[in-house]
């Protein structure tokens, strides 16, 4: 296993920083934007998406996590617990994102449409004292007024009218999160409303999804505690032929209303990424929210890696200089491996392939293109997978207190023993 000593990182680190400084790439400056960059990490990879409403429920709305890896948290103690462990091991400070059946209830009932703040005030403790901050999301799923593949969109009224209302509840929890932890929280709305075979009507459905979310958005709320977003896909499990939140329905709602739309790399086809819609969107929009995810074939949420998806993403966020303007949010599920250990690949992914954005010369890469030399444009890209980003890596581990090398692995083994295996 490696896990480098203290010199061996130091004499690495010089090295790197070398090697990078024959670039003008400085190796201190891309470590202080890393440590700058908070990522959010999803809560529901803790359990499969469980939730803690009814346990054993099925997730439906077509979302699947598969595996039977032993040790899921079963409660919002474990859950908080395990995600404490993972964040032990990730460098860098950054966010927590609660999905709304994720409420402490203790024990008592209460229905989405009546969710408040205070039923979500443990973990607003927690994140205080772990110096995180919380991202939200109403959970249009997992429940009987969803049954049919129906909500924010559904033509009964009742139901549509139940919705709406928990889209408003779940606002206010945003904004109380926002207010006490001292940063706006991103509430993030996703439905999985659509048909699996093809539609008489796509239009109604549309109407009724606009109708609902200006009723839901209807208050403004301070964007300084929370700020809305709403989430696109282009099928889903038993919504091959048609899904009402389309990226065109929510791209459009989000310009015409001000809203932040969120880009899920699962979301689009399977040949489609989402580095290419950044600057896109961004020309037209302030901010975006991002499902940092790893479809394979299909929307499957397998864990992030360091794959050329996510290494052209990190680039784009920062050839665009977007990084301020852009919410980092992970969005998989894997219940086939550790699962703490998943939160941790897939997070230092994402701050890896940040890492190695920033250690690009940027500007040298944008010139050698506006003077037509796309021989030395690519040559270069080319030569950079190569340079010793793992020691500035490593380096930076050290330096946010957090194991470099593989040293975490054994930590999530112990902990593995010592705590998921009692279960
Ligand atoms: C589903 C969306 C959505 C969910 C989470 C649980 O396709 O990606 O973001 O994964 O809200
Ligand atoms: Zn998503």
């Amino acid at each position: 296993m490696y896990t480098p000593s203290s010199e061996q990182i130091a004499k690495a680190y010089d090295q790197a920083k070398e090697a990078y400084a024959q670039l003008g790439v400085d190796t201190e400056a891309a470590m202080n934007t890393l440590s700058a960059t908070p990522i959010s990490l999803h809560c529901w990879q803790g359990d499969d998406v469980g939730g803690f409403e009814s346990p054993g429920s099925e997730i439906g709305a077509g979302l699947a996590a598969t595996g039977n890896y032993p040790g899921k948290a079963r409660t919002p103690a474990e859950l908080r617990q395990d995600a404490e462990k993972a964040f032990s091991l990730i460098p860098g400070k950054h966010r927590f994102n609660l999905h709304a059946f994720y409420s402490d209830l203790r024990g008592r009932k209460v229905e989405r449409n009546e969710l408040e703040p205070k039923h979500f005030e443990d973990w607003i403790v927690w994140a205080e004292q772990q110096g995180l901050k919380l991202d939200f999301n109403p959970t249009y799923f997992s429940h009987p007024k969803a049954a049919d593949g129906f909500t924010l969109s559904s033509a009964d009224e009742g139901i549509r009218k139940f919705w709406v209302e928990h889209g408003i509840c779940c606002r206010k929890i945003g904004e109380a999160m926002g207010r006490e932890l001292g940063s706006p929280c991103v509430v993030n709305v996703w439905i999985p409303d659509g048909y699996k075979d093809l539609p008489a009507d796509r239009w109604a459905p549309r109407a009724r999804l606009k109708q609902s979310l200006d009723e839901m958005f209807a208050e403004d709320l301070n964007p300084e505690h929370m700020r809305d977003a709403i989430e696109c896909k282009l099928f889903g499990i038993g919504s091959e032929s048609y899904v009402t939140g389309s990226h065109e329905f929510y791209l459009a709602y989000g310009v015409a209303n001000r809203k932040m739309i969120t880009l899920d790399a699962g979301h689009f086809h399977p040949t489609e990424g989402i580095a290419d819609k950044l600057s896109a969107v961004l020309t037209f929009m302030d901010e975006v929210l991002l499902h940092v995810s790893r479809g394979v074939r299909w929307d499957s949420d397998h864990v992030v890696i360091l794959n050329d998806d996510l290494r052209l993403l990190a680039e784009e966020l920062v050839r665009g200089g977007v990084l301020d303007r852009v919410h980092l949010g992970l969005d998989f599920f894997d219940a086939s491996i550790n699962r703490l250990a998943a939160w941790v690949i897939g997070t230092r992914a994402m701050l890896k392939s940040l890492l190695l954005a920033l250690l690009q010369p940027t500007q040298m890469l944008k010139d050698l293109e506006l003077s037509g030399d796309f021989t030395a444009r690519l040559a270069i890209q080319e030569d950079l997978k190569t340079m010793p980003a793992g020691a500035v890596w490593d380096r930076y581990c050290e330096q946010q207190g957090v194991p470099a090398g593989m040293g975490w692995l054994e930590e999530v083994r112990g902990y593995e023993e010592r705590v998921l295996a009692r279960r």
